[in-house]
């Protein structure tokens, strides 16, 4: 037998026994709260060799009871009709884009934010780790990417206002099919620093796949056109096996657009471009990409939610005191303690542990 045959007869035979190892995994997770270190490397296995199958029904099984969000929030101001003609495009496409969702006065009060708050820019291809905590000057970006601290997000006052609003819950929970859990807040500047797509920078396309089942909301700060780095998606990808198993089998790696092309068909491609507020929501789970910036930049603020925490193991927000006991995300945390069970108020014992008392 050649080589080749006889190499990937070994790799399908290991993620073979990943997929069984993965079972045991879920098993473990449901009923002894356990989390195997290998958990992660296990799920990709099963979805390279069976697409999304797997982890989805086990996405079910690990899942929460829905909780009873209200209707406040940004999305208040669609319809329900809106809605759910919204949640349908994101089911079957894998996503949806929603104009005007902020107004351009929070666009502009974040913004505002994004020059007070330090970040870093990020370690480009072939680059150097670079660890400085800097300020972003749109002027002269030092990187292609500039991303901020998710706890230096979550302790802003004006994103609050998103990361804590019910109308995204019931929106996010409607998708997954049960309780959400925040596992990533983000905020990022694309930038025309390098003339070429930036694998590192998430340009390149590529899936992602920290979890078992996730969605995210991608709200646009400034105006994006065709030039300024619009986010790219290729509908309907989400899908169970909406990637072919001939780029599954390329493991979990960014693929230029040739490798991607053979498999879809040109109407798939979706480049969302939109002012300023405008919301995509999107199952990551299919192949998406930041456009390269090729004149202006970009701000693009993130909230992710997942199912459960199998995979990946949460990060961990540190809400930055004093925190005010009255303000919205004290009352939002004390109410959903299961949706932030990744928020730590730093050198308090807040938030109070199941069954104390909430303010
Ligand atoms: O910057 C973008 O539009 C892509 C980012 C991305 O890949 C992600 O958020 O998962
Ligand atoms: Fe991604």
């Amino acid at each position: 037998m050649s080589l080749p045959i006889l190499q990937s007869g070994r790799i399908i035979l290991r993620r073979s026994l990943d997929t069984i190892l993965f079972l045991v995994d879920i098993l473990a997770m449901k009923f002894l709260r356990k989390r195997n270190s290998n958990a992660h490397s296990h799920l990709l296995s099963t979805f390279y060799l069976f697409g999304g199958f797997v982890p989805l029904v086990a996405s079910k099984w690990l899942g929460s009871p829905k909780i009873d969000f209200s209707e406040e929030g940004i999305l208040s101001k669609f319809s329900e009709k809106d809605l759910k003609f919204a949640s349908k495009h994101l089911k079957d496409e894998g996503f949806i884009v929603l104009q005007n969702v902020l107004s351009a006065e929070l666009c502009s009060r974040i913004l505002k934010e994004s020059e007070i708050i330090p970040g870093k820019t990020r370690i480009m291809d072939g680059g150097k780790r670079v660890d400085e905590q800097i300020y972003f000057n749109r002027e002269a970006p030092a990187g292609i990417r500039f991303d901020y601290e998710s706890s230096d997000l979550i302790s802003s006052p004006v994103l609050q206002q998103l990361i804590f609003d019910e109308s995204i819950l019931r929106f996010a929970q409607n998708y997954l099919g049960s309780a959400p859990i925040l596992d990533l807040v983000a905020m990022w500047w694309h930038t025309t620093f390098s003339t070429v797509p930036d694998k590192e920078a998430a340009q390149w396309f590529h899936f992602d796949m920290d979890r078992l089942k996730w969605i995210k909301f991608f709200f646009y700060i400034t105006d994006v056109d065709t030039n300024t780095g619009p986010h790219t998606f290729i509908a309907r990808s989400h899908r169970k096996l909406g990637i072919p198993f001939s780029l599954r089998k390329k493991g979990y790696v960014r693929l230029t657009d040739q490798e991607v092309a053979s498999s879809f068909l040109p109407n798939q491609y979706k480049e969302f471009t939109g002012k300023g507020g405008t919301l995509i929501v999107e199952d990551t789970r299919g192949l998406h990409k930041g456009k390269h910036c090729v004149s202006g930049d970009r701000l693009l603020f993130q909230l992710e939610f997942t199912a459960s925490d199998f995979g990946i193991p949460l990060p961990e927000f540190v809400l930055t005191p004093p925190v005010d006991r009255n303000s919205i995300a004290a009352e939002k945390i004390g109410k959903y303690q299961h949706v932030y069970q990744a928020i730590r108020f730093e050198g308090t014992d807040y938030p109070p542990k199941d069954g104390e008392a909430t303010p």
